[in-house]
């Protein structure tokens, strides 16, 4: 049976291509998840897309896909990342293997950004390669 892996956006993110290409690039979260389909279907991956705006609402897809065997899901918390300890403790608890992901390189930016609550908590976190990001934590899930 194939692999069930989760793309999940948090805030803003729904922005992709309308505001600051000088950051994120100029292409959209519709462009993103093309990408992200056509790689998971070389790979031979089941993929579901989940983005909100809303902290509560990305907790609880964590925990439900926790409790529907998924096998992994590619996380760009955005601004959450740096804010959110509900969403660190709902990754904690989801028995998940999870994959940050971040389009711009954090570490070069504002200071209150080099900081994640959710990566400790995550398998691994890839920040600052684009949507190619997304890809790369995808082909290792894929493992
Ligand atoms: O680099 C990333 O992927 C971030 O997770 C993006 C978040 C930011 O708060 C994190 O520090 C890093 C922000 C996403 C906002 O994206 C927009 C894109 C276009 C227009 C407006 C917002």
């Amino acid at each position: 049976m194939s692999k069930k892996i989760a793309i999940m956006n948090g805030p803003n993110l729904d922005r992709l291509g309308k505001r600051q290409p000088e950051v994120y690039g100029s292409h959209t979260l519709d462009d993103l998840e093309q990408m992200v389909s056509a790689e998971a279907d070389s790979l031979g991956l089941s993929v579901e897309f989940f983005q909100s705006n809303h902290e509560g609402a990305l907790v609880d897809k964590i925990a439900s896909l926790g409790d529907s065997g998924f096998d992994g899901v590619v996380f760009n918390p955005g601004a959450y990342t740096h804010t959110s300890v509900a969403l660190r403790d709902a990754i904690a608890a989801s028995g998940l293997s999870v994959v940050e992901v971040h389009i711009s390189n954090i570490y070069q930016r504002e200071e209150f950004r080099h900081k994640s609550l959710t990566a400790p908590v995550s398998t691994g976190s890839i920040a600052g390669l684009g949507f190619h990001g997304y890809i790369a934590a995808l082909r290792f899930l894929a493992q």
